[in-house]
């Protein structure tokens, strides 16, 4: 049987920054995203009992029908690609356990944004791979369900299963954290323009870097503020109260970063070129637009504006030196079927 998915990466307004248990990946806290319409992962899944082992295939985003340049898992030379492969064998094992099947799996993937864009696909793609699979196998789950199995690949993941603006509710159990949407995309079309200064991976993977997270002495400063600033938050994307919104997401994003780099050994993700756009926007406000930032465990920024600034502020993004690329997202549904396969 063979399914395919799309789901859509998301960008968190409240952020998700340490863990309470590594091994069922429930968070320290609560957190709150938006699925982005132009970064989603599609994912093809096919159990067979003629295959010996499970054959894991990415895409490179340049792929078409006649150009495919799959990377196959025994043709993969560096470790972090080893390491994806191994990620993704250990959420099926997950899926075989759960359902008791034993049958090996072909899976291709392909991202919408460039491979090395910056862009975590973490979240897209473990939402992806828990729909597909799960229906591949016959099995109807309920999106409650989707978003456990999901968080137990990647934990940002969770948040990728339900529609547009969704809140991770922390939890006490595996039972209990998991995402539910709080409005639909259609609630509100806000934009959030990713500028991306750096194409390279990361050094530092987020759940490596979270580890260290009661290391900050800010670390449980951050845990009383942030019950409020959610509250804040959540109230300002049902009223579209645009400034509030902005402002309550930028001063996350400026305490979790606070957070990260008082760590031991600091996260550190910033670059200069992330410097220099966080401070242009700061300046763009000042001239009476409203632009805010958030950035996430990386130094691509983040750039949140409405529909109707969108064409003066993608013009001075475009003039910033140092931005490589621009991805102009809106609010997107999540997880979801869809009949076209990529094999
Ligand atoms: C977020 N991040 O809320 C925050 C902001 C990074 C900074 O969720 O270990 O890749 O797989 O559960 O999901 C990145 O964390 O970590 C993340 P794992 P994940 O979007």
């Amino acid at each position: 049987m063979k399914a395919t998915a799309i789901a859509p990466a998301n960008i968190a307004f409240i952020k998700y920054w340490g863990k309470s248990d590594e091994a069922q990946r429930l968070p320290v806290n609560s957190s709150v995203s938006m699925n982005l319409s132009e970064a989603y992962t599609t994912t093809t899944v096919e159990f067979s009992k003629q295959l010996s082992h499970d054959d894991i295939i990415f895409l490179s985003d340049d792929s078409s029908a006649n150009n495919k340049r799959p990377h196959k898992v025994n043709e993969l030379e560096n470790s972090t690609n080893r390491k994806e492969v191994d990620r993704v064998i250990s959420h099926l094992d997950r899926i075989r356990t759960r359902f008791q099947v034993n049958e090996r799996a072909k899976v291709m993937t392909k991202n919408s944004f460039p491979a090395g864009a910056g862009i975590a696909s973490s979240a897209s793609g473990f939402a992806a791979l828990s729909v597909a699979s799960t229906a591949a196998l016959g099995q109807k789950m309920s999106e409650k369900e989707l978003s456990i199995l999901a968080r137990l690949g990647s934990g940002s993941a969770c948040r990728s299963i339900p529609d547009g603006f969704v809140l991770w509710e922390k939890g006490t159990s595996s039972d209990t954290s998991f995402a539910r949407s709080i409005f639909p995309s259609s609630h509100w079309k806000i934009l959030d323009i990713i500028a991306v200064v750096e194409k390279a991976g990361k050094k530092v993977s987020s759940s490596e870097g979270m580890t260290g997270v009661r290391t900050s002495p800010f670390f449980q400063a951050r845990l009383q503020t942030l019950p409020p600033r959610m509250a804040t938050l959540v109230e300002a994307i049902k009223k579209k109260d645009f400034a509030i919104f902005g402002s309550t997401a930028e001063e996350e994003c400026l305490n979790m970063h606070a957070v990260m780099m008082t760590q031991d050994p600091p996260a550190f993700y910033w670059n200069d070129n992330t410097v220099k756009i966080m401070l242009e926007i700061m300046n763009w406000r000042t001239q009476g637009l409203s632009a805010y930032f958030t950035i996430d465990a990386g130094p691509n920024v983040h750039v949140m504006c409405e529909e109707k600034e969108r064409d003066i502020i993608l013009g001075k993004i475009q003039q910033i030196s140092g931005v490589e690329r621009i991805i102009v997202n809106c609010p997107a549904i999540g997880a979801h079927l869809v009949d076209a396969h990529l094999f």
